[in-house]
């Protein structure tokens, strides 16, 4: 293979013949699950926190060291419940640079969501922008622990103490990942995580709600399940949020090979590192010393100016090679048309904007050989290369230009690798 091959979008072999996906979720080994669906079959029993579900929280809140783990359908949902029965009014301070999920939940909580910008370094909540602004109507702050790693939350504790606001994160994609030794889960006044299949640790669809507070567990357990405390017996505001009883044997049965995939995740990183630290005009976001992250995650920051095209231009090209690689998060959530002039802001967010305009992530699957790895760094280095003629064929066709463009273009992943609409 050679860098001055052509790129397949200018009408060269792609790399791969079949796509190469983001991620591969894990799967248990076929006999064993099945040992496991035995007892499903026998008891009939398939969601109404059964004991599935009930075992899977017992093993999560140890594996996290949190005294409480509620889980639910998903970590939308989970975020949404959080958020209302904290009784929460005004503002919550959180990022724009996150998955939109985070924002909607403080909508549906009646929360007015305060975009602040993020730290460059980190790509999560600038503790010192958040400290300038809380004001009178800011009611909680809610970080977002991104690419397996943590916030800077020694400093986002102490602004939300000197407040006396509850400090909240979305957890969402950092299952596994310690803070100072501490796992995420247990650093906030509750978290968040999603077990989506598409996270390191996943139960199909799902997610958690995480507390030391018996009081706020107590209320989130009634909310998951329509308000009920006795049978039928509506206390509180509630909804369907349960998790489903063979997702929860999913989880069972995925999180004793979770430390392997943690390590298998550090080797692929450890040599995305190697292959890409030196290539001009990217840059590899370092991880800080006090997070241990769960390498779920390869993020890498494209410059423009530098690497001769736009990380959205990379992502199209690479989907040419049928690689999927993700502009987590462009647009920001600001930056969307629902969130357009609802949110309160001071001054913009120029940091979320530039990572936005920056960041891809690069797949990272416990799979992954070698000789893989070394083809997508391969495809990237192509795609330097031939630079200028990779924007001028990508030009019209990406998500930042459909605006000016007056229309909607087909999703380039829905066209190159699901070959249907979503
Ligand atoms: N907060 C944060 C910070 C989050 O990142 C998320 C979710 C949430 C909250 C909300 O959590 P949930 O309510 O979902 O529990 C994905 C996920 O759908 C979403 O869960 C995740 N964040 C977000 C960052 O990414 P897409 O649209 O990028 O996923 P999709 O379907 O295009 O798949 C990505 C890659 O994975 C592709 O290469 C295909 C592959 N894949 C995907 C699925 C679903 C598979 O190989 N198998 C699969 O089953 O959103």
């Amino acid at each position: 293979m050679s860098a001055a091959r052509r790129p397949a979008i200018l009408g060269g072999t792609p790399l791969f013949a079949e796509p190469y996906h983001l991620v591969k979720p894990a799967l248990p080994p076929r006999e064993e699950f099945a040992g496991r669906l035995r007892e499903l079959y026998r008891s009939r029993i398939l969601t109404n926190q059964g004991a599935q579900v009930r075992a899977l929280e017992e093993r999560l809140s140890e594996f996290i060291g949190v005294k409480h783990c509620a889980l639910f359908c998903n970590a939308t949902v989970a975020l949404m419940v959080l958020l209302r029965a904290l009784d929460l009014e005004g503002e919550v301070i959180l990022p724009s640079f996150t998955f939109a999920a985070t924002a909607q939940a403080a909508l549906w909580a009646r929360l007015r969501p305060r975009f602040v910008d993020i730290d460059p370094g980190s790509l999560m909540l600038d503790p010192g922008r958040v400290a300038a602004a809380v004001g009178r109507r800011t009611a909680a702050i809610l970080g977002v622990n991104l690419f397996g790693s943590c916030c800077d939350h020694d400093r986002l504790r102490a602004v939300a103490d000197r407040h006396g606001l509850p400090l909240l994160y979305d957890s969402a994609q950092a299952f596994g990942t310690r803070y100072r030794g501490r796992m995420a889960g247990a650093l906030g006044d509750a978290e968040v995580f999603s077990f989506h299949a598409t996270k390191l640790f996943h139960t199909g669809e799902g997610g958690a709600i995480v507390t030391g507070d018996p009081g706020l567990y107590a209320r989130v357990c009634r909310m998951r399940n329509f308000g009920f405390a006795a049978y039928l017996d509506c206390v509180d505001l509630g909804l369907n949020g349960k998790m489903p009883e063979l997702s929860a044997l999913l989880g069972l049965s995925l999180l004793r090979d979770l430390p392997r995939r943690i390590a298998q995740g550090r080797r692929v990183c450890r040599e995305y590192r190697r292959r890409l630290g030196a290539v001009p005009g990217l840059s590899l976001p370092e991880p800080r010393r006090e997070v241990s992250g769960n390498h779920s995650y390869f993020p890498v920051l494209v410059d423009p100016a530098g690497f001769g095209l736009s990380n959205l231009e990379l992502n199209l090209a690479l989907l040419h090679e049928r690689i999927v690689t993700r502009c987590y998060f462009y647009p920001p959530v600001h930056r969307t048309g629902y969130f357009r002039g609802l949110s309160r802001r001071s001054g913009g967010l120029p940091e979320t904007d530039r990572a936005a305009r920056r960041v891809l992530c690069l797949p990272v699957r416990s799979d992954m050989r070698l000789e893989e790895l070394e083809r997508i760094v391969e495809a990237i280095v192509r795609c330097r290369v031939h630079a200028p003629a990779v924007r001028a064929r990508a030009a019209g066709r990406l998500p930042a230009e459909w605006e000016a463009l007056g229309e909607r273009a087909a999703d380039p992943y829905d066209e190159l690798i699901l070959g249907h609409e979503r």
